[in-house]
């Protein structure tokens, strides 16, 4: 029986290259190596690729992942993974990412893959992009009838010329606190909550560093709970987990920063709250057009119960430790069984759009 060549994307520019670098050392470990084959590609935080020997057996430790100049280098890496498009023999057959497009710009990397014609896991370029901008991904989500908490965006050079009448219909819109984000969901900095006028205007340009895009939400008093999406056209819901802080529950600092939250897996929710998540998660992967999979995280109101769409996100953390594995575990899918699926996923989305006809008529 041939092995499947799995070509393992990783690093990257983006601040979370060395959450990409443990990620790829998980996924390394946990492949069926009866069954695959690894090759792996390098991105360093400079941007240069290195591709090395096919690997059949998992890394021995962290270190080896980072791969050294003796390895090929960009233009090695790139004539590999657009092999098959010269030769019709691919060198490899599913690309496997594990890191955000450069600086937030998402959709790139799978942009790569399609010109190279590879099947590739995860979800698509369209869905990749529109899971990075949080007002594309509101603006779906409204489409598709989703609830969700009231915001505003407006872009720097807006900023600059209307600020004032900007700051007028914010404060009737949202009121304080609020929370001002960089659209792009790229990385978790640039973020931070505002309780007056002053720590709005100071929060604005903070986020304006990050993003030429900024948007405003308005705080809302609920419980945090997060569901995994599995699949492509019939995609199933994990059971819900919760994230849950052990201080201040609201601070940023203290749930993203010093890492003091603790997930709740499976979600303390009765079945109805808990089929109901899992139906509107199904919902959020389907508006965004999604593929293969994405956690869809919601807001379950304090005060009556409400559910609200948060966010979706089509790059999750993916360790056997971070919430969408547990997530998957809890529902019956190993950590192993998840990169199965995962590949069958990406080959049989390839597999339906290489049937299409993509020529316009004219012969
Ligand atoms: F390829 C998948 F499965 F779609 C995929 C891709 C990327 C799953 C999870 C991730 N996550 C990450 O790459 C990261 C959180 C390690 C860095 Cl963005």
């Amino acid at each position: 029986q041939e092995k499947l060549t799995v070509g393992l994307i990783y690093g990257g520019k983006s601040g979370e290259h060395e959450i990409s670098l443990q990620t790829a050392f998980a996924v390394s470990k946990a492949f069926d190596y009866a069954k695959y084959e690894l090759i792996p590609f390098y991105i360093t935080k400079r941007g240069e690729w290195r591709v090395g020997e096919t690997l059949t057996a998992p890394f021995a430790d962290l270190e080896q992942l980072q791969l050294d100049a003796a390895s090929g280098g960009t233009a090695e890496a790139i004539n590999l993974l657009f092999k098959g498009l010269s030769t019709g023999a691919p060198a490899i057959d599913v690309a496997f990412p594990l890191l955000h497009g450069t600086n937030g710009e998402d959709g790139t990397i799978q942009g790569l893959f399609e010109m190279a014609n590879l099947p590739y896991v995860g979800a698509g370029v369209l869905a990749s992009a529109a899971g990075m901008d949080k007002v594309v991904m509101k603006k779906l989500f409204a489409e598709a009838g989703l609830e969700q908490c009231k915001y505003c965006y407006f872009t720097a050079p807006e900023w600059e010329r209307n600020g004032h009448i900007l700051i007028q219909g914010m404060e009737e819109k949202l009121g304080y606190p609020c929370f001002v984000k960089p659209a792009n969901l790229g990385s978790s900095v640039g973020i931070s909550k505002a309780r007056t006028r002053e720590e709005l205007i100071r929060s604005i340009e903070l986020a304006l560093r990050y993003d030429v895009k900024v948007i405003v939400e308005e705080f809302v008093d609920a419980r945090e709970v997060e569901v995994g999406v599995l699949g492509n056209d019939e995609p199933l819901a994990s059971v819900p987990g919760e994230i849950v802080t052990s201080a201040e529950y609201y601070d940023y600092q203290a749930k993203y920063l010093d890492g003091k939250s603790q997930m709740l897996i499976p979600a303390p929710v009765d079945t109805e709250l808990a089929d109901r998540v899992r139906e509107l998660a199904v919902k959020a992967f389907k508006a965004i057009s999604g593929s293969g999979l994405c956690r869809a995280d919601f807001f379950v109101k304090r005060s009556d119960g409400t559910i609200w769409i948060n966010e979706v996100n089509t790059m999750p953390g993916f360790t056997p430790f971070s919430m969408y594995p547990l997530l998957w575990r809890e529902t019956g899918v190993s950590y192993e069984a998840l990169l199965d699926r995962l590949i069958e996923l990406a080959l049989e989305r390839f597999e339906t759009r290489q049937n299409l006809n993509f020529e316009n008529g004219i012969q």
